[in-house]
């Protein structure tokens, strides 16, 4: 079958939609760092859109700091990939074109600093996921320990990390008199654009105090939220762009039809069209964050660890077990009653759209994915409200069950003895507090709850609190899920 590319766009079946835009009329104006699926189904969709209706020199130079494996996929498709959207409907294609190439960070490292510190670079989007950045959150600064960071800190030239790169990036930028560029973080971290800029000048600081106080002084870091379940792709998912478009591609993505991108509108050097994408520009953007969080993702790391405890492989699953749907529900509640009033939006609607979404019979996300890094995801997700809960005297109740469910799956071990890689950047301290004791519900509580970092005094103050994670442990423990979890949804009904 003929590959997907530039030669072969024209005769594509009349039902794919194609770029409504020369992709070659247009110049690279943005650098962005980890070309995974997500980048493909959601900034990379929005940019298609701007230049569709806006045009300008915003393709993408898209960078895999990585792997080699989306950058041979993609360049020889001329940056061109099918964008699966899969409702209860069917499914639907899109073909496009905003990514000019893709730059692989372990083979050409020099083109990504090259290209940092082209004078048509204006903006600089992030998606590396939660443990990338090697950012001390509660510290607010760098952590020399994180691998990459270490690695910049000992030859900033020549940076690998994200934050090294950023660094790089702009000091070369500073020294040909250029421009900054923006920097835009588009990870599900909270405050992603002020925590980005903490990582970047506490980098710079560490290398060249000038060099920090001129980003402090001169950088754009808006924060961003963004939205779009994409599960991993894999053959099914290049199988179905095959069968819609009639052509191989090694870089289909495959989502969900909703999407939505929520951008603090701070550009000093300009920025695509993005509202023609459906992208909503405003003043803050943290409402909008929080919202996200602790619901969408608060709620998918509760069913994902209960989940796939149960033996449920996707969340799909999960959401036609009744006693989870339950609990899902639950959350969603507990989650939504920490954030009061976000002035304009209807948080029961969201929380209707979302339990909708999670049931997409057409989108096969696993809970096996959605458990990796756990240490990352559970401080904005689970931790920062239940200690909102705990100061406005609300049930800590669900966030505890999630807690206690996460423990259960850091033992490593199904209930039929198999085990599996926890896929946690802090695996090793996970494994020493679960190895250390005697591996009762007690000991597991006591150990992971003193994990570095994770838990603040006030939550581990709550007796309450503390007291309901082991009960439902030792629940999980001595009964196994399916048991644990009907008797906790049997406190909802
Ligand atoms: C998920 C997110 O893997 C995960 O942790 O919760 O990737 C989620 O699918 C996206 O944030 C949805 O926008």
């Amino acid at each position: 079958m003929t590959r997907l590319g530039r030669a072969t766009l024209d005769d594509l079946p009349a039902s794919v939609e194609r770029p409504g835009y020369d992709p070659a009329a247009h110049a690279a104006g943005i650098v962005h760092l980890g070309c995974g699926a997500f980048h493909r189904a959601h900034q990379a969709v929005y940019t298609d859109a701007a230049l569709a209706r806006s045009g300008g020199d915003w393709r993408i130079t898209a960078v895999s700091l990585r792997s080699t494996e989306i950058a041979d996929a993609l360049n020889p498709q001329d940056g061109l990939y099918t964008l699966v959207e899969a409702g209860p409907e069917g499914q639907r294609a899109r073909v496009i074109g905003s990514i000019a190439r893709v730059l692989a960070g372990s083979r050409e490292p020099q083109a990504i600093l090259d290209a940092l510190a082209a004078a048509a670079t204006r903006i600089v989007t992030i998606t590396v996921t939660e443990k990338a950045y090697g950012i001390e959150r509660r510290a607010g600064d760098v952590d020399p320990s994180h691998p990459s960071v270490a690695a910049d800190l000992a030859d900033p030239r020549a940076p690998t990390g994200v934050l090294g790169l950023l660094v790089e990036g702009l000091r070369r930028r500073f020294e040909a008199g250029l421009q900054p560029f923006t920097v835009l973080c588009c990870d599900n971290l909270p405050h992603n654009g002020a925590l980005v800029r903490m990582g970047v000048v506490g980098l710079a600081r560490r290398i060249d105090p000038a060099l920090a106080e001129r980003i402090e002084r001169e950088v754009a870091f808006p924060s961003s939220m963004v939205d779009r379940i994409t599960p991993a792709p894999n053959d099914a998912t290049l199988g179905a762009a095959e069968r819609l478009t009639g052509r191989t591609d090694r870089a289909a993505v495959e989502t969900e039809p909703f999407s939505q991108w929520v951008i603090e509108d701070r550009f000093p050097t300009g920025r695509p069209d993005w509202e023609a994408g459906g992208a909503l520009l405003v003043e803050d953007v943290a409402p909008f964050e929080a919202m996200k969080l602790r619901m969408l993702n608060g709620a998918h790391s509760m069913l994902a660890y209960a989940g796939f405890l149960a033996g449920h492989v996707h969340v799909r699953d999960v959401m036609a077990d009744p006693a989870l749907a339950g609990l899902v529900r639950r959350h969603l509640s507990a989650a939504a009653a920490t954030l009061g009033t976000l002035g304009g939006i209807d948080l029961a609607a969201y929380a209707e759209a979302l339990l909708q979404r999670f049931s997409n019979p057409a989108i096969a996300h696993a809970t096996y994915q959605i458990a990796m890094d756990g240490t990352e995801k559970l401080p904005q997700r689970i931790v920062a409200p239940a200690v909102d809960a705990l100061r406005a005297g609300q049930s800590l109740r669900p966030f505890a069950f999630a807690v206690a469910a996460w423990m259960r799956y850091c033992v490593g071990r199904t209930e039929s003895g198999e085990r599996y890689d926890l896929r946690d950047p802090r695996k090793a301290l996970i494994e020493m507090a679960v190895c250390s004791g005697p591996g009762d519900a007690a000991a597991l509580t006591v150990g992971l709850l003193a994990l570095p970092g994770l838990f603040p005094v006030e939550l581990l103050g709550a007796s309450r609190f503390v007291g309901d994670v082991e009960t439902i442990l030792a629940g999980f423990l001595r009964d196994g899920a399916a048991a644990t979890i009907a008797a906790e949804a049997g406190r909802v009904s």
